[in-house]
């Protein structure tokens, strides 16, 4: 059966970029350009974005972009943002696109203070669960028990939950999305630029050298991450109004762990908990509805 996806034509994102083949963050980043198009104002931090997006003078990503430091992602843009106002230029979109260790860890502070402020930014977090362009070590986003190149023996921590932490900011917009989901991502994406306000969107994006997995499988590992509910797809508006996306189709959280090798240690009771927390995950979050 032939699927058919509502992905936009515009070509804000290039090929030729500098990303690993199959990145599962350079097609998240393709979606999502190309849903924004191009009266849109990008703003980067040190990343596999900035990577991805191309050294000067080339770029594959065909707006403005201004990298920032990986503190400052949130304060920058609003910054831009507000230049454009005054410049009465109000209809131009002005997103940070962050990978999770900017979003989690080192930019949090800022993060944070921009959705107090409900500045009129788009805010994307790119979330491969971990530093990868430095080597795979952990943050904040990396799941408990995966192998990193700094957790040798798994991290002993478990997820922070972003979505939760921004949902409690009372922002207008936050939402989960994933790769393999792009009608859900660009939907959210479209719905994303028509609201005002400080608007939050964690996307998840399989890295293959940092999760173990095979060049053609980021697709279908991101599916397997809403399907088993590790990574359920919802939204939350005002802080109060939640909405399940998609309900996971009951696959046990096993299959999902065994297509990446950054879990190969696990025991089956250790795979038991994570299945029990999944389990408790979902209920808490259908009960928010
Ligand atoms: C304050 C600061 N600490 C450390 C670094 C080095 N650094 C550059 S990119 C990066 C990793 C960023 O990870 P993430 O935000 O998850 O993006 P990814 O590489 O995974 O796409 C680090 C640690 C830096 N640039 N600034
Ligand atoms: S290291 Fe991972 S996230 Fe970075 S470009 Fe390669 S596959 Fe993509
Ligand atoms: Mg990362």
């Amino acid at each position: 059966m032939m699927i058919s996806y509502n992905i936009p034509e515009e070509k804000v994102f290039l090929s030729g970029h500098n990303a690993c083949p199959g990145c599962g963050e350079a097609l998240a980043l393709r979606y999502i350009l190309n849903t924004l198009g191009p009266e849109t104002v990008g703003v980067v931090p040190p990343s596999c974005i900035a990577i991805i997006s191309g050294p000067q003078p080339y770029s594959s990503m065909r707006i403005p972009v201004y990298q920032t430091t990986l503190e400052a992602s949130a304060a920058s843009a609003a910054g831009i943002k507000r230049a454009l106002d005054v410049q009465g230029k109000t209809q131009v979109n002005v997103v940070a696109l962050a990978g999770d260790g900017g979003t989690y860890d080192i930019g949090f502070q800022a993060l944070s203070a921009a959705a107090e402020r409900n500045e009129d930014i788009i805010y994307i977090c790119l979330d491969n669960e971990g530093y990868m362009n430095t080597g795979a070590q952990k943050s904040s986003a990396t799941p408990w028990l995966a192998y990193t190149t700094s957790t040798p023996g798994g991290k002993p921590t478990g997820k922070k939950n972003v979505a939760e932490i921004m949902a409690a900011h009372e922002i207008p917009y936050v939402a989960t999305a994933t790769v393999g989901f792009p009608d859900d991502l660009t939907a959210k994406i479209r719905k994303a630029k028509e609201m005002k306000g400080m608007r939050f969107i964690v996307v998840l994006t399989p890295c293959l050298a940092g999760w173990g997995v095979p060049d053609s499988q980021a697709v279908r590992v991101s599916r397997l991450a809403v399907d088993t509910g590790i990574f359920p797809l919802y939204e939350v508006e005002n802080g109060r109004k939640y909405t399940l996306n998609w309900e996971p189709r009951g696959i046990p959280v096993d299959t999902y762990l065994r297509t990446q090798s950054r879990y190969k240690h696990l025991t089956a009771d250790q795979i038991e908990e994570i299945q029990q927390e999944v389990n408790r995950n979902m209920t808490y979050l259908r009960e928010k509805q």
